[in-house]
């Protein structure tokens, strides 16, 4: 029986409090609006940023789903909708594509003035939900809320992809993968023979050092507080890791005695002020360049001398890798298909969606890479 242009029930994580457990629920979801398509989770993974929504480093309005890292089938389309069809693979995008704003229209911007990143306002681009339960609205997360077996999502915030793409291994294309790999490729431009520092080895850092390392570098340093993510790191590229507890000095004095004065590209994939700082210090002062990963929480200030930067370094940073999205996934999924990168190292356990509780307590207690849940 055909659920087109029906409410559908089903289950999802919601969150109704903050630093509390997801509860699964039964949720109505409404058929997608012009525009829309609704899509039937195949495979979400958990990244640090679903956790953010946990702590209120990033806040949003609750009841929540979180979830920003998936793949897919469609279920159903809305009037208009010319880019994706039913029974379609596809990746939902948490940072959309609409290709008609100034960032769309810009060469190298990736921030589409459709994203709900900046705002936050938890709902699908018009303005309103198509979640509810026990007969109250569910906010969205980033415009996809991946956490839950059909989500619907503006048509410019989805891709579509390889017929043949495993979607249990491709949902990390959805974020993780091509965020950390495009900070390195995309916005830094590692280059042949350079050195870098990454700083956070989860499954966002890793990618960085995947990146780095596709991109010829010559050295890099993986740093982390948990020794337990060294040897994946050396598995995927760092050339040596260092935990800044061994050190008696501030790591980045540390980092810039060991490459000659300070690394050439360095990245910061935690979220913290301290690491922030120290990635930005860890830089060549004249040559180097500091890109930002990780998610602080808005609140958080910096205050930098001005001469960190008036002698010449240069800092950046970047959402979903500075990937434009739509454009950009499909070719990702086909550079996954003929086997430019695996994310084998990267995927540390999988497990059926209704243990979602037990895989952010894996990704808390730095016991996971990423977990990817399955429908
Ligand atoms: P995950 O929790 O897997 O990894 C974080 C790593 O940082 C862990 O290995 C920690 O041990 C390590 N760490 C914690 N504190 C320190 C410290 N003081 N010094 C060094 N290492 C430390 O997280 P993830 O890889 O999923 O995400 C990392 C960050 O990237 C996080 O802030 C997330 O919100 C952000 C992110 C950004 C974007 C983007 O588009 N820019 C997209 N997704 C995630
Ligand atoms: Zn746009
Ligand atoms: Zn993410």
């Amino acid at each position: 029986m055909s659920t087109e242009g029906k409410v559908i029930k089903c289950k999802a994580a919601v969150l109704w409090e903050l630093n509390k457990p997801f509860s699964i629920e039964e949720v109505e979801v409404a058929p997608p609006k012009a525009h829309e398509v609704r899509v039937k989770m195949v495979a979400v993974g958990i990244c640090h940023t679903d956790n953010h929504v946990v702590t209120g480093t990033i806040v949003l309005p609750l009841p929540v789903i979180p979830g920003h890292e998936s793949a897919g089938i469609v279920e159903s389309i809305g009037e208009g909708v010319t880019t994706v069809k039913p029974g379609d693979k596809v990746i939902p995008l948490f940072t959309p594509q609409c290709g008609k704003c100034r960032i769309c229209k810009h060469p190298e911007s990736n921030f589409c003035l459709k994203n709900d990143l900046g705002k936050l306002r938890g709902t699908m681009q018009d303005g309103t939900t198509r979640f509810t339960c026990k007969g109250k609205p569910v906010h969205h997360f980033l415009g996809i809320s991946t956490f839950s077996q059909y989500t619907v999502v503006d048509e410019n915030a989805v891709a579509k992809i390889d017929a043949a793409a495993p979607l249990e291994k491709v949902c990390l294309i959805g974020c993780g993968f091509s965020t950390g790999y495009g900070s390195a490729v995309k916005i830094a431009k590692v280059t042949q023979g350079s050195s870098c520092a990454v700083f956070g080895l989860g499954g966002v850092g890793l990618s960085v050092i995947m990146g780095c390392k596709a991109a010829g570098a010559a050295r890099i340093i993986g740093v982390d507080i948990n020794k337990n993510k060294f040897a994946k790191a050396k598995e995927l590229g760092a050339t040596e890791c260092i935990d800044p507890q061994d050190h008696k000095k501030p790591i980045h004095e540390v980092i810039n005695e060991m490459a000659d004065g300070g690394v050439d590209f360095s990245f910061e994939v935690v979220g913290l002020r301290d690491t922030l700082m120290s990635a930005l210090l860890c830089c060549h002062e004249a040559c180097g360049t500091s890109v930002v990963v990780g998610v602080a929480p808005g609140s958080d200030t910096l205050s930098v001398n001005p001469l960190v930067l008036l002698t010449g370094r240069t800092w950046t940073g970047g959402i979903f890798g500075g990937y434009k999205s739509k454009d950009s996934v499909p070719k990702l999924v086909a550079d996954f298909m003929a086997k430019k990168y695996s994310f084998d190292a990267l995927i540390s356990h999988v497990m059926p969606f209704e243990k979602i509780n037990e895989g952010f307590d894996l990704l808390r207690s730095g016991k996971s890479i990423r977990t990817v849940l399955t429908f």
